[in-house]
């Protein structure tokens, strides 16, 4: 939330674009077109230049710059992609996408733009593409025209009637598949609702990925398509991958800027409710429509998949600001993005009491506490080993938590010893340790107390290792996908 007096803008109502196009035509005067759409858009007649244009592309969460020009014909070079990339720590999926990111590239045009999609399909792809931009008026939103066979080349054009922020996917084949895949994105259409210019612009798509239990070849994982027909995602996601917007790549921004966010939903299956912990939105252009005026002052926007939202806030405090879908279990599938703002503290906007000059820090931190769910009781024994449980001597180990990992995430120890693990959280996220029986099972196995360990805190796990030897899994309840390791017992 900014500061009051930004609350101050005068919102434009609603313009019927219909009753324009009827006075356009009534009085003859298509001159009259081009004024109001200088008007309402901001756009600058004497530097705009008409023509042929080639749209900016660039990769999210990056916005291409502001449309200040005269209605053009744009042309929007696209290419299928189909490569390996990493989408979770130590996770190798083939996505399938645009220009090589997902989401794709946010293209952005002005409302009057004739657009022209151009679609190519890599030759050394394996299946076939198209693109359905939710912007257009016509078959298939431009599906059916851009059906690309691997080295195939086509294309449309569209006219861009309505301003808002609109959702693109391939629609070919299992068309959940190519989405779930990586092959979403969105299009803005600059247009008639006039708002206020913001500081900074990010591009930020969530959608959500469904693997298989056990890698395929080369260590790939696969779709799992009962998972995906079950809506029970693996991975849930911002920008494509679980870190895509955390260690050096968090959004960034300075107290007393504004910022936009371009939020978009690719689903294939999931409504997100998407919110800003600590922050309220100053305006909500809910479904992402720009005719209609905006909410203000609102906690979450709901964005269905298929759909999107542009959301403004003003930044007042310092700190890192968690970008969620507050089904706040999705967190731990990855569902996480930060945004991390410097600059001066605003005392009068907020402040922790106990920060200044406390000589302990405080006992609990509501923050960290959100963006995580308790994790349900594992009924569990305590860790505290049983008398005369270890034949051996007492090893002791540290390990490391970060957000979501395990250093070391491998351990060896000798059976029938006793293991003293020291845990330090040193992620910005609560974390745990559970280590599983030798059959895998997590409920019988034996936790860290505290079961739950907030960011900055330590705690301990203390393990009577069974006489066996075998491997035996352990993992973070909060974080059982991709935080996870293994103890060889010898
Ligand atoms: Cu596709």
């Amino acid at each position: 939330m900014g500061k009051l007096a930004k609350l101050a803008w005068d919102e434009k109502s609603p313009i019927n674009i219909r009753r324009i196009k009827h006075w356009i035509r009534l009085t003859h005067a298509p001159l009259l077109a081009v004024v109001l759409l200088a008007m309402f858009t901001g756009v600058n007649c004497s530097t705009g230049a008409t023509g042929t244009i080639e749209a900016v592309l660039v990769a999210p969460p990056n916005v291409p710059p502001r449309v200040n020009r005269d209605a053009a014909h744009v042309i929007v070079n696209l290419e299928a992609r189909e490569e390996v990339r990493e989408i979770a720590p130590g996770v190798e999926y083939r996505v399938w996408d645009f220009n090589g990111s997902v989401p794709g590239p946010l293209i952005r045009v002005r409302v009057g733009d004739t657009v022209e999609i151009r679609l190519r399909n890599r030759s050394e792809n394996m299946m076939l593409h198209n693109i359905d931009l939710h912007a257009v008026n016509g078959p298939g939103g431009g599906a059916e025209a851009t059906n690309v066979a691997p080295g195939e080349e086509k294309a449309f054009t569209f006219k861009a009637k309505v301003p808002g922020l609109f959702v693109y996917h391939c629609a070919a084949g299992i068309v959940a598949d190519h989405i779930s895949n990586g092959m979403y994105g969105a299009i803005l259409v600059d247009g008639l609702t006039r708002g206020p210019a913001v500081d900074r612009e990010f591009y930020v798509g969530q959608h959500e990925y469904y693997l298989s239990d056990t890698p395929g070849a080369g260590g790939v994982s696969q779709l799992d398509s009962t998972k995906l027909l079950a809506e029970d995602p693996t991975y849930v996601v911002f920008n494509g991958a679980t870190k895509a917007l955390q260690g050096d790549d968090v959004l960034r921004a300075n107290t007393g800027e504004t910022v936009r966010l371009y939020v978009t939903n690719g689903g294939p299956n999931l409504i997100s409710s998407f919110h800003v912990i600590g922050e309220i939105f100053d305006r909500a252009y809910q479904y992402g429509t720009l005719m209609s005026p905006p909410l203000q002052g609102i906690q979450t926007v709901l964005i269905p998949p298929g759909g999107a939202a542009i959301v403004d806030f003003g930044l007042d405090v310092p700190g890192d600001y968690k970008l969620v879908d507050h089904s706040i279990a999705r967190v731990s599938k990855g569902g996480l993005g930060i945004l991390h703002v410097t600059g001066d503290e605003d005392p009068g906007t907020f402040q922790d009491l106990g920060k200044p000059g406390a000589a302990e820090p405080t006992a609990t931190s509501p923050a960290t506490a959100e963006g995580s769910p308790t994790p349900t009781s594992t009924g569990a024994p305590a860790a505290t080993a049983t008398p005369g449980g270890g034949g051996g001597a007492t090893q002791e180990i540290t390990i490391t938590m970060g957000d979501n990992v395990f250093q070391p995430n491998t351990l060896e120890v000798t059976a029938g010893s006793r293991v003293a693990i020291t845990l330090r959280n040193e992620g910005l996220q609560p974390h745990n340790m559970h280590i599983a029986t030798a059959s895998g099972v997590f409920n019988a196995g034996t936790v860290s107390v505290p079961e739950v360990i907030l960011a900055g805190k330590s705690g301990t796990l203390t393990w009577d290792v069974p006489g066996t030897p075998g491997t035996y899994k352990f993992r973070c309840d909060i974080h059982p996908v991709d935080m996870t390791g293994s103890i060889t017992v010898k």
